[in-house]
């Protein structure tokens, strides 16, 4: 554990032990830590153990049928992200915790039936979530350290080798969908998880055990790219968010016309999913769009110059991506749009431009474009609109 500059790892667990007996009880710092997260922000906090065994054959068969595409990052820990005291020695508890993040008033299925504007995934209008979690996971731990001295601690958010969604079903933050998704019957599942990993011996909380799905279907059903292989599976090579995102190279063309305007993840089998008209709005002002994202016409964002990119999501979690990726994925966007002389022209801009990825991505685009101008083909229903959903605007915040 190194987040605690004075407590080290191998250490911190017998310091901690005889700090916490002189300060508060397991019990008594558990129910500190409630109150403070709540405080400091998130929604939901709950504790669990170490042992994810059931997990671990959950990931191997995962990683066998390499439903992880090119993630090698998934397969390359051995067993150490379902082991979390093989991740960071002395771990005995993990503190798991939920921060909602769509902000107030977003509109989201109606952008989807709109093919002429990008839809981003809701989790990225704002700014990139990582360190702000990380934070106030680190102030959480530190607000304890206050009154009990050093302990071991380590904060995770995403991007570690941890189980995150396992450790909240564990912790009791929710159950898991038929999506795969952390669900809770009181918010849905547009939150974030984070983690604190901790030498503390901290009481347990009761795992969620109900599984609220029932006989429900929907988001199996509607994903656009039948990425939902079997309950609670992704195959993550068909589903869209890895295909923006985590996908390198051409995207598949048999994905292309499924993907409609979603250029940057996908939130399909969240928005047709009976719990997410719990939703509740972030009070968080750094996840409030940033340049219009919720809404912006593709063309426009497709005409974002190199410097502009860079610029407009400065501290985002779409910079990552590149703008190389980024116009790959506009252009299967345009592709997919109604025809207009303007797409046609923004496209044709590209059509020498210096990457061999994005030129194929701008040729495919154009034939689509060109096929709808020639045909008179129509821009198919979007799925969600189809299956009669109205909007989802977030509730009052929890
Ligand atoms: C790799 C990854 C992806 C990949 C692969 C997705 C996947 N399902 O694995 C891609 C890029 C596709 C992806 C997409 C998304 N992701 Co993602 N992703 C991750 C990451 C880094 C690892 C997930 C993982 O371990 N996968 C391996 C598989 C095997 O695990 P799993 O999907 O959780 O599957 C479990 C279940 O299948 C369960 N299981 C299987 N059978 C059974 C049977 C029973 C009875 C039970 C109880 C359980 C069970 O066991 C498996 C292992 O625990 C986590 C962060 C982290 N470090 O955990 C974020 C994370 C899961 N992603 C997150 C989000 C928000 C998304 C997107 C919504 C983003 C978007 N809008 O585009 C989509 C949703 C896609 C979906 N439906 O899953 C959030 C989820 C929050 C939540 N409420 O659940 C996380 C936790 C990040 C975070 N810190 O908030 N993601
Ligand atoms: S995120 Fe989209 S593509 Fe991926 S499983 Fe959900 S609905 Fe399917
Ligand atoms: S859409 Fe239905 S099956 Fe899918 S996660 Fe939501 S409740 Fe479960």
């Amino acid at each position: 554990m190194t987040t605690s500059k004075t407590a080290r790892a191998e250490n911190a667990s017998a310091s901690a032990s005889s700090d916490a007996a002189r300060a508060l009880d397991p019990a008594e710092m558990a129910d500190k830590l409630r109150i403070w997260a709540r405080e400091l922000g998130f929604q939901q906090l709950g504790i669990t153990d170490t042992d994810l065994d059931a997990h671990e054959a959950y990931l191997n068969r995962w990683l066998e049928a390499g439903y992880h595409g090119e993630m090698d990052y998934m397969a390359r820990h051995g067993t150490k992200r379902t082991r979390p005291a093989e991740l960071e020695p002395g771990t005995l508890r993990i503190i798991s915790v939920r921060m909602d993040y769509l902000p107030p008033e977003i509109e989201s299925t109606r952008v989807l039936g709109q093919p002429e504007r990008a839809y981003v995934a809701r989790y990225a209008l704002g700014r990139d979530y990582h360190k702000l979690i990380r934070k106030r996971l680190t102030q959480l731990a530190q607000k304890l350290q206050q009154e009990i001295g050093d302990f071991g601690f380590r904060a995770f958010v995403d991007s570690a080798p941890v189980m995150e969604r396992a450790l909240a079903q564990k912790a009791g933050i929710g159950w898991f969908g038929k999506n795969a998704m952390i669900l809770n019957p009181q918010a849905g599942s547009l939150f974030f998880l984070g983690e604190l990993y901790t030498d503390l011996p901290l009481p347990v909380d009761q795992p969620f055990e109900r599984d609220h799905c029932g006989k429900c279907t929907r988001c199996q059903t509607w994903c656009p790219t039948g990425a939902i292989v079997d309950d609670k599976v992704i195959d993550a090579r068909r589903c869209i968010s890895y295909l923006t995102i985590e996908k390198h190279g051409p995207i598949p063309l048999e994905y292309r016309r499924a993907m409609g305007n979603r250029v940057f993840g996908c939130d399909d089998c969240q928005l047709v999913c009976p719990f997410t008209r719990f939703t509740r709005a972030t009070r968080e002002p750094d996840f409030a769009p940033r340049h219009a994202l919720d809404r912006a016409r593709l063309v426009d964002l497709f005409n974002w110059s190199e410097p502009e990119f860079l610029e407009h999501t400065q501290g985002s979690a779409i910079r990552r991506l590149g703008y190389e990726r980024w116009l790959r994925n506009l252009s299967v966007g345009l592709g997919n749009a109604p025809f207009s002389e303007e797409i046609v022209a923004a496209l044709r801009a590209r059509l020498a431009w210096p990457s061999d990825l994005v030129r194929e991505h701008v040729r495919w685009a154009l034939s689509e474009q060109y096929l709808k101008r020639d045909e008179g083909r129509e821009v198919s229903e979007p799925p969600l609109i189809e299956a009669g959903y109205s909007d989802i605007i977030a509730r009052a915040p929890a």
